[in-house]
Protein backbone atom coordinates (compact mmCIF):
# COMPACT_ATOMS: atom_id res chain seq x y z
CA UNK A 1 0.00 0.00 0.00
CA UNK A 2 1.39 2.95 -1.07
CA UNK A 3 1.73 5.80 1.66
CA UNK A 4 4.09 8.56 0.67
CA UNK A 5 2.00 11.10 -1.12
CA UNK A 6 4.40 11.14 -3.85
CA UNK A 7 4.17 7.33 -4.91
CA UNK A 8 0.43 8.08 -4.98
CA UNK A 9 0.74 11.07 -7.04
CA UNK A 10 2.68 9.21 -9.51
CA UNK A 11 0.72 6.32 -9.96
CA UNK A 12 -1.74 8.25 -10.79
CA UNK A 13 -4.21 8.18 -8.06
CA UNK A 14 -6.42 11.59 -7.18
CA UNK A 15 -5.59 12.72 -3.94
CA UNK A 16 -8.26 15.19 -1.83
CA UNK A 17 -6.63 17.35 0.68
CA UNK A 18 -8.04 19.39 3.24
CA UNK A 19 -7.42 22.82 3.92
CA UNK A 20 -6.45 24.82 7.11
CA UNK A 21 -6.23 28.08 7.56
CA UNK A 22 -7.02 27.87 11.25
CA UNK A 23 -3.27 27.18 13.31
CA UNK A 24 -5.32 25.11 15.75
CA UNK A 25 -2.99 22.04 15.15
CA UNK A 26 -5.83 19.41 16.05
CA UNK A 27 -8.02 20.90 13.48
CA UNK A 28 -5.55 19.59 11.12
CA UNK A 29 -5.99 16.23 12.84
CA UNK A 30 -9.69 16.33 12.57
CA UNK A 31 -9.07 16.80 9.10
CA UNK A 32 -7.19 13.46 9.24
CA UNK A 33 -9.02 11.52 11.61
CA UNK A 34 -12.12 12.11 9.72
CA UNK A 35 -10.91 10.69 6.65
CA UNK A 36 -9.04 13.21 4.32
CA UNK A 37 -6.55 11.31 2.85
CA UNK A 38 -4.09 14.69 2.93
CA UNK A 39 -4.25 17.64 4.69
CA UNK A 40 -2.61 21.00 3.53
CA UNK A 41 -1.68 23.60 6.39
CA UNK A 42 -2.25 27.30 4.46
CA UNK A 43 1.21 29.62 5.71
CA UNK A 44 0.18 32.56 2.90
CA UNK A 45 -3.35 33.12 3.38
CA UNK A 46 -4.26 31.27 6.46
CA UNK A 47 -2.99 31.71 10.03
CA UNK A 48 -0.13 28.91 10.83
CA UNK A 49 3.28 30.21 11.75
CA UNK A 50 6.16 27.86 11.81
CA UNK A 51 5.26 26.40 15.16
CA UNK A 52 2.14 25.51 14.80
CA UNK A 53 2.63 24.30 11.17
CA UNK A 54 5.29 22.05 13.45
CA UNK A 55 2.94 20.85 15.68
CA UNK A 56 0.22 20.19 12.99
CA UNK A 57 2.25 18.01 10.41
CA UNK A 58 2.78 15.46 13.16
CA UNK A 59 -0.82 15.59 14.02
CA UNK A 60 -1.29 14.55 10.44
CA UNK A 61 1.20 11.82 10.33
CA UNK A 62 0.05 10.63 13.77
CA UNK A 63 -3.45 10.57 11.82
CA UNK A 64 -2.13 8.60 8.90
CA UNK A 65 -2.97 11.37 6.31
CA UNK A 66 -0.65 13.33 3.82
CA UNK A 67 1.23 16.67 4.71
CA UNK A 68 1.30 19.55 2.40
CA UNK A 69 1.65 23.13 3.17
CA UNK A 70 1.29 26.09 1.41
CA UNK A 71 3.81 28.21 1.84
CA UNK A 72 3.90 32.24 1.80
CA UNK A 73 5.26 34.06 -1.26
CA UNK A 74 8.44 33.64 -1.79
CA UNK A 75 9.81 32.26 1.53
CA UNK A 76 12.71 29.94 0.57
CA UNK A 77 14.41 29.74 4.27
CA UNK A 78 10.63 28.93 5.24
CA UNK A 79 10.61 26.16 2.36
CA UNK A 80 13.32 24.35 4.01
CA UNK A 81 12.49 24.56 7.44
CA UNK A 82 9.02 23.12 6.47
CA UNK A 83 10.22 19.93 4.01
CA UNK A 84 12.75 19.22 7.48
CA UNK A 85 9.65 18.98 9.39
CA UNK A 86 8.21 17.10 7.46
CA UNK A 87 6.02 18.33 4.75
CA UNK A 88 5.94 16.33 2.06
CA UNK A 89 4.56 18.05 -0.56
CA UNK A 90 5.39 21.96 -0.66
CA UNK A 91 3.46 24.40 -2.67
CA UNK A 92 4.64 27.74 -3.82
CA UNK A 93 2.50 30.62 -4.43
CA UNK A 94 2.50 33.27 -7.11
CA UNK A 95 5.54 31.51 -8.91
CA UNK A 96 5.54 33.77 -12.22
CA UNK A 97 9.22 32.41 -14.02
CA UNK A 98 11.30 29.69 -14.39
CA UNK A 99 14.48 31.15 -12.17
CA UNK A 100 11.21 31.33 -10.02
CA UNK A 101 10.34 27.60 -9.89
CA UNK A 102 14.20 26.92 -10.11
CA UNK A 103 14.96 28.81 -6.76
CA UNK A 104 12.05 26.78 -5.31
CA UNK A 105 12.52 23.46 -6.65
CA UNK A 106 16.13 23.71 -5.34
CA UNK A 107 15.17 24.94 -1.98
CA UNK A 108 13.32 21.39 -1.91
CA UNK A 109 15.60 18.74 -3.43
CA UNK A 110 18.96 17.82 -2.25
CA UNK A 111 22.24 18.06 -4.84
CA UNK A 112 23.04 17.12 -7.11
CA UNK A 113 19.41 18.14 -8.24
CA UNK A 114 18.80 21.06 -5.77
CA UNK A 115 20.30 22.85 -3.35
CA UNK A 116 18.29 22.19 -0.26
CA UNK A 117 20.47 21.92 3.22
CA UNK A 118 21.56 18.90 5.33
CA UNK A 119 19.11 18.50 8.65
CA UNK A 120 15.81 16.08 8.16
CA UNK A 121 15.75 13.94 11.53
CA UNK A 122 12.17 15.41 11.97
CA UNK A 123 11.03 14.60 8.21
CA UNK A 124 13.03 11.34 8.60
CA UNK A 125 10.65 10.56 11.91
CA UNK A 126 7.86 11.52 10.48
CA UNK A 127 8.74 9.67 7.41
CA UNK A 128 9.91 6.59 9.57
CA UNK A 129 13.44 6.03 7.70
CA UNK A 130 16.73 6.27 9.21
CA UNK A 131 18.82 9.77 7.33
CA UNK A 132 20.24 7.40 5.59
CA UNK A 133 17.03 5.82 3.78
CA UNK A 134 15.82 9.63 4.29
CA UNK A 135 18.66 11.01 2.13
CA UNK A 136 18.46 8.13 -0.59
CA UNK A 137 14.12 8.66 -1.04
CA UNK A 138 13.93 12.62 -0.09
CA UNK A 139 13.74 13.77 -3.80
CA UNK A 140 11.67 11.86 -5.08
CA UNK A 141 9.51 11.65 -1.86
CA UNK A 142 9.01 15.34 -1.42
CA UNK A 143 7.34 17.03 -3.95
CA UNK A 144 7.70 20.94 -5.52
CA UNK A 145 4.64 22.60 -6.59
CA UNK A 146 4.39 25.98 -7.99
CA UNK A 147 1.32 27.72 -8.17
CA UNK A 148 0.40 29.07 -11.11
CA UNK A 149 -2.19 31.77 -10.52
CA UNK A 150 -1.13 34.79 -12.68
CA UNK A 151 -0.90 35.85 -16.54
CA UNK A 152 3.41 35.85 -16.26
CA UNK A 153 3.01 32.26 -14.92
CA UNK A 154 0.79 31.60 -18.03
CA UNK A 155 2.97 33.45 -20.21
CA UNK A 156 6.17 31.49 -18.76
CA UNK A 157 4.14 28.01 -18.52
CA UNK A 158 6.54 26.24 -20.85
CA UNK A 159 9.48 27.61 -19.23
CA UNK A 160 8.14 26.57 -15.48
CA UNK A 161 7.12 23.08 -17.00
CA UNK A 162 10.74 22.87 -18.25
CA UNK A 163 12.38 23.31 -14.93
CA UNK A 164 13.06 19.43 -14.75
CA UNK A 165 13.17 19.25 -10.50
CA UNK A 166 9.67 20.95 -10.18
CA UNK A 167 7.25 17.65 -9.80
CA UNK A 168 4.28 19.87 -10.57
CA UNK A 169 1.96 23.04 -10.83
CA UNK A 170 -0.92 23.74 -8.52
CA UNK A 171 -3.44 26.90 -9.85
CA UNK A 172 -4.87 29.02 -7.84
CA UNK A 173 -8.26 29.83 -9.53
CA UNK A 174 -9.48 33.37 -7.55
CA UNK A 175 -6.06 34.97 -8.46
CA UNK A 176 -6.21 33.56 -11.78
CA UNK A 177 -9.24 34.75 -12.62
CA UNK A 178 -8.53 38.28 -11.46
CA UNK A 179 -5.47 38.22 -13.76
CA UNK A 180 -7.92 36.70 -16.58
CA UNK A 181 -10.03 39.86 -16.12
CA UNK A 182 -7.35 41.72 -15.61
CA UNK A 183 -8.74 42.60 -11.72
CA UNK A 184 -12.14 43.35 -12.68
CA UNK A 185 -13.53 40.11 -11.52
CA UNK A 186 -13.09 37.40 -9.30
CA UNK A 187 -14.47 34.20 -10.98
CA UNK A 188 -12.83 30.88 -9.70
CA UNK A 189 -15.48 29.11 -11.38
CA UNK A 190 -16.28 30.98 -14.27
CA UNK A 191 -16.42 30.05 -17.76
CA UNK A 192 -13.19 31.42 -18.83
CA UNK A 193 -10.77 30.43 -15.63
CA UNK A 194 -12.19 26.88 -16.40
CA UNK A 195 -10.84 27.16 -19.64
CA UNK A 196 -7.40 28.47 -18.56
CA UNK A 197 -7.53 25.54 -15.72
CA UNK A 198 -7.73 22.65 -18.40
CA UNK A 199 -5.19 24.55 -20.38
CA UNK A 200 -2.65 24.21 -17.61
CA UNK A 201 -3.72 21.07 -17.14
CA UNK A 202 -3.33 19.52 -20.67
CA UNK A 203 -0.02 21.30 -20.60
CA UNK A 204 1.17 20.77 -17.18
CA UNK A 205 0.53 16.23 -17.89
CA UNK A 206 2.01 16.32 -22.02
CA UNK A 207 5.25 17.78 -19.70
CA UNK A 208 5.29 14.86 -16.96
CA UNK A 209 4.37 16.70 -14.40
CA UNK A 210 1.19 16.22 -11.55
CA UNK A 211 -1.17 18.78 -12.36
CA UNK A 212 -2.73 20.53 -8.77
CA UNK A 213 -6.29 22.81 -8.17
CA UNK A 214 -7.50 24.14 -5.24
CA UNK A 215 -11.80 23.83 -6.06
CA UNK A 216 -14.43 25.57 -4.08
CA UNK A 217 -17.38 23.39 -4.43
CA UNK A 218 -17.92 19.47 -5.51
CA UNK A 219 -18.67 19.97 -9.09
CA UNK A 220 -15.10 22.23 -10.10
CA UNK A 221 -13.54 18.45 -8.33
CA UNK A 222 -15.58 16.33 -10.61
CA UNK A 223 -14.41 18.89 -13.65
CA UNK A 224 -10.37 18.93 -12.18
CA UNK A 225 -10.41 15.45 -12.27
CA UNK A 226 -11.84 15.40 -15.70
CA UNK A 227 -9.40 17.85 -16.73
CA UNK A 228 -6.29 15.79 -15.54
CA UNK A 229 -5.93 17.12 -11.84
CA UNK A 230 -4.90 14.79 -9.39
CA UNK A 231 -3.86 17.23 -6.61
CA UNK A 232 -7.37 18.44 -5.29
CA UNK A 233 -8.67 20.54 -2.50
CA UNK A 234 -11.64 20.32 -1.47
CA UNK A 235 -13.15 21.41 2.18
CA UNK A 236 -11.80 24.24 3.95
CA UNK A 237 -11.79 24.57 8.41
CA UNK A 238 -13.39 28.01 7.95
CA UNK A 239 -15.87 27.22 5.81
CA UNK A 240 -16.67 24.30 7.52
CA UNK A 241 -17.40 25.68 10.87
CA UNK A 242 -18.66 28.97 9.60
CA UNK A 243 -21.90 26.50 7.32
CA UNK A 244 -22.09 24.59 10.50
CA UNK A 245 -22.24 27.13 12.82
CA UNK A 246 -24.96 29.32 10.74
CA UNK A 247 -27.29 25.66 10.16
CA UNK A 248 -27.15 24.76 14.07
CA UNK A 249 -28.28 28.60 14.16
CA UNK A 250 -31.10 27.91 11.90
CA UNK A 251 -32.18 24.95 13.55
CA UNK A 252 -33.23 26.67 17.03
CA UNK A 253 -34.23 30.19 14.98
CA UNK A 254 -36.94 31.81 16.71
CA UNK A 255 -37.05 29.85 20.53
C1 LIG B 1 -6.35 31.06 -5.50
O1 LIG B 1 -7.43 30.60 -5.88
O2 LIG B 1 -5.81 32.07 -5.96
C2 LIG B 1 -5.65 30.38 -4.42
O3 LIG B 1 -4.52 30.67 -4.17
C3 LIG B 1 -6.39 29.37 -3.62
O4 LIG B 1 -6.22 29.59 -2.27
MG1 LIG C 1 -3.92 32.50 -4.90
Amino acid sequence: KATFLADKLRAGKTVITGWSLLPAPMIAELFARSGYEAVTLDLQHGMYDFNSACEALALIALAGSNRIVRLPVGDLALTGRLADMGAECLIAPMVNSKEEAQAFADAVKYPPRGQRSWSPFRAAMLSRQTSDQYLQNANDQTLAFAMIETQEAIDALDDILAVESLDGVFVGPSDLSLALTHGRRLDPNGEKTAKACADIAAKATEAGKIAGIFCLNEAKVREAVGQGYRLISHGIDTIFLDHSARAALREVEGL
